[in-house]
């Protein structure tokens, strides 16, 4: 008798990635069943590009053919919900993945970028770690008492900016996204999702 074979969707993915890493987090969470196909960002596979010429990772192809290719909405497609994240979760998530991001790349790769020393990239970044500060201060996750896919969607970006200089960041002033930081970081979720596909 022959098995009928399911198709699962195919989530092209890079380990280390933030955004990857956000979606895998909600894929994970949401126990949804995918097969990863783990890119080299230096050679891209054809059918990555053929599904996404922008040649970004995450990208989601979809048994029917659909292809996501933004973290984000891979998330809310893990949750099945199409509004997953409110107005005031878009508006932090737009901080993130802009000024706090470029901000990010800037302290990461500070030696690439001359014109100022690397605590100046890292001051630009320090203006959104002294809001999530603000936020975890008075509540124990970003959306509040129960930790769910806005922390996804943010831990991988701050747990990049820590690991910068951490013993910058275990001195900084944010004892709250310390905590938080570390309570993700030591997560099932997070370290099934970062453990190295065979
Ligand atoms: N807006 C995209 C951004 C994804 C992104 O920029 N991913 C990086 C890796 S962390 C990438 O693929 N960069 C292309 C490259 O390095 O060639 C998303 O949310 O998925």
């Amino acid at each position: 008798m022959t098995q009928a074979c399911t198709e699962l969707p195919i989530l092209y993915t890079f380990r280390r990635c933030p955004y990857a890493i956000r979606a895998r987090m909600a894929i994970a969470a949401h126990g949804v069943a995918v097969t990863q196909v783990e890119v080299a960002l230096k050679s891209k596979p054809a059918e990555l590009l053929a599904l996404s010429p922008k040649g970004t990772v995450p990208v989601l192809r979809l048994p029917n053919g659909a292809v996501l290719a933004q973290s984000l909405e891979i998330m809310a497609w893990a949750a099945g919900d199409a509004d997953l994240f409110d107005a005031d979760a878009l508006e932090l998530l737009g901080e993130n993945d802009g000024s706090f991001k470029q901000a990010l790349d800037l302290y990461k790769y500070a030696q690439r970028h001359p014109e100022f020393p690397a605590w100046v990239y890292r001051q630009r970044g320090v203006v959104f770690l002294v809001r999530l500060e603000r936020i975890l201060a008075v509540q124990l996750f970003l959306a509040g008492d129960e930790g769910g896919a806005l922390d996804w969607a943010i831990m991988p970006f701050v747990r990049q900016f820590a690991g910068v200089d951490a013993d910058w960041f275990g001195a900084a002033p944010f004892p709250a996204l310390r905590e938080w930081l570390a309570r993700w970081q030591a997560s099932p979720l997070f370290l099934a999702v970062m453990a190295r596909v065979a």
